[in-house]
């Protein structure tokens, strides 16, 4: 099963993000995610056994996460696979370190595949044509998060198709 970490942004965020994709799509063309597919990585997991995917659900739904806020406001592109994605210009320590506490247990598990560096992104658009340039909205708002949700990425023809296993528990 293809796995990852992701934060889910509620119903309200990702419909104002959808509404971000449409006017990148105007403008850079390429494929839109779909609202109910926008999240933000914190760990990719790649292909990993159904024994091992059963035993992150239990370790993922024992516990809670520190809430945090990430401040959204750029525009951002990954050149080479035509990624346009929305994030914060501003480095988001407390991200890092849920990004970092994530993986020092999924290392502990035996997973491997930590990444040399972090970039917090929310995926918009795949396959875009052009970059996104000083039309575009600006973007000012806050995401504030409050659960990790383990994920499973099921590839089919029309992109991923994103099935949500479990879930941390709400803090206290
Ligand atoms: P992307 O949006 O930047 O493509 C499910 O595929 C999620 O995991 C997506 O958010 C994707 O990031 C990320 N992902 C896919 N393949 C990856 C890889 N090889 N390394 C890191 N992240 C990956």
């Amino acid at each position: 099963m293809r796995l990852f970490l992701a934060l889910v942004p509620p119903p309200a965020l990702r419909r104002r993000l959808g509404t971000l994709a449409d006017a990148a799509q105007a403008r850079c063309g390429g494929r839109r995610m779909p609202d109910d597919g926008l999240h933000l990585t914190l760990a990719f997991l790649g292909e990993q056994p159904i024994e091992r995917a059963e035993a992150l659900a239990a370790w993922l739904a024992r516990f809670s996460i520190l809430p945090g806020s990430w401040r959204l406001d750029a525009w951002g592109h990954f050149r080479r696979p035509g990624i346009v994605w929305v994030g914060g210009a501003e480095g988001e320590p407390a991200l890092r370190d849920l990004q970092r506490q994530l993986w020092d247990s999924l290392e502990e598990m035996g997973i491997t595949g930590r990444p040399d560096r972090f970039a917090p992104h929310i995926t918009l658009l795949r396959k875009a044509r052009r970059s996104p340039g000083p039309e575009l909205p600006r973007i000012a708002m806050t995401w504030d998060y409050t659960r990790v949700e383990l994920i499973q990425s099921v590839l089919k023809q029309q992109g991923s198709h994103y099935r949500s296993l479990a879930r941390t528990v709400l803090p206290e």
